[in-house]
């Protein structure tokens, strides 16, 4: 039996590959393991049998026979040290590449999310337009600091890793912003993640989902 993820039954980001889902289905795609994915309500992410897959009915879950997963990162990371291909096989690369997955979560994605959700959410708000520019500019050091890490190389740290998988799917949530404009070199990172076959085999996937929901 292949593992099962699940996703949202019909996304909010219209099959634009943003959901977390997005993250597990290119790790799967890229260490060439099959998956079944059961689409989820939000309605039923909040019923007892998806809570006790992800305590705070979320998605995506991850289920491989007696194991049951949530978070991206442990799911990602579980993906990778059972497959080849996503970590180095030197024991301080991995731990390197490891370590930029939670450079991505825990550095990357915080700043990240709090400027979409204002952008989202906030537009309307008062205090709006004084903190944008504050928003933006917390992202900006990050990226700063991240190009000059990339100094123009391919990868974060060698060869293309289960580190570079989460960092991409991260950085495209700044699609919309304009802010990786401002760093060609991190866009063309983003860039070379997405034009992998294995990315796009997920990310068309997904799509597939939603263009499925707006048809019924
Ligand atoms: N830390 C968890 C992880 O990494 O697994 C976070 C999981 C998470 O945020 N899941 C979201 C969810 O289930 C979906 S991905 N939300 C429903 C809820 O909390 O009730 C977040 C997301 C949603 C929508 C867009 N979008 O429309 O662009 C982008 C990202």
């Amino acid at each position: 039996m292949p593992p099962t993820i699940t996703a949202f039954e019909n996304s909010p980001d219209r099959g634009r590959g943003q959901a977390r889902d997005m993250r597990v289905r290119w790790a799967l795609e890229e260490v060439g393991q099959p998956y079944d994915v059961r689409l989820v309500s939000f309605a039923a992410m909040k019923q007892p049998a998806h809570l006790a897959l992800n305590p705070f009915g979320q998605i995506p879950t991850y289920e491989d026979g007696d194991l049951a997963l949530f978070e991206t990162g442990a799911i990602v990371l579980h993906i990778a040290e059972r497959h080849g291909g996503l970590l180095p096989t030197d024991a301080n690369a991995r731990s390197r590449a490891i370590a930029w997955m939670f450079a991505a979560l825990n550095t990357m994605e915080p700043p990240i999310v709090e400027l979409g959700m204002a952008m989202l959410f906030e537009r309307d708000k008062s205090w709006y337009a004084e903190r944008l520019p504050m928003l933006q500019d917390r992202v900006r050091t990050r990226l700063g600091e991240l190009s000059r890490r990339l100094g123009g190389a391919d990868w974060l740290d060698g060869a293309f890793s289960a580190g570079d998988l989460m960092m991409v799917t991260v950085l495209r949530r700044l699609n919309t912003s304009g802010l990786l404009d401002e760093y060609p070199d991190v866009a063309a990172y983003v860039a070379r993640g997405e034009a992998r076959p294995a990315f796009r085999r997920a990310f068309d996937a997904q799509l597939a989902v939603f263009q499925a929901a707006s048809r019924s």
